[in-house]
């Protein structure tokens, strides 16, 4: 039977390519991996597609799925020292996930920031 999600949840906010390495998993520190992420935006979840737009929509009949970041009660800074790089922010999790998020156009990385940050704090007064 088909299961039809809240509206909501299949708004799409933002998307665009951004440098994204996760350094933590549930707690775990992991060695940080940057790479390009295709990264969707909705109310509740980020999700990063390892591939690009195109690839990930071919993809989707086969049943590849991104790694999906819920963003209730989840946390945004920026992260200066974690990275050489400039323009570095990181979410983490409830679960204890941490990502990095980086683009070297400071507009860009802003954008991001802002709507992600915007996403997190609207669910936090629900
Ligand atoms: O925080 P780190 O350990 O200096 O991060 C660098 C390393 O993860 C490096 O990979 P190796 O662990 O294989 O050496 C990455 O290639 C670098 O990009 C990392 O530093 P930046 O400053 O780019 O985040």
């Amino acid at each position: 039977k088909d299961i039809i999600p809240p509206l909501e949840q299949l708004m799409v906010e933002k998307e665009g390519y951004l440098q994204k390495a996760k350094i933590a998993d549930g707690g775990k520190k992991l060695r940080k991996n940057w790479a390009t992420s295709w990264i969707v935006l909705s109310s509740r979840k980020i999700e990063f597609y390892k591939e690009s737009k195109q690839q990930a929509l071919s993809n989707m009949k086969t049943g590849n799925k991104p790694e999906s970041v819920d963003l209730c009660g989840a946390h945004i800074e920026w992260a200066k020292e974690k990275s050489s790089r400039k323009n570095v922010f990181q979410i983490t999790t409830v679960s204890g996930n941490e990502f990095l998020l980086q683009s070297d156009i400071e507009f860009i990385t802003l954008d991001w920031f802002h709507a992600i940050k915007n996403a997190i704090d609207r669910l936090t007064v629900l």
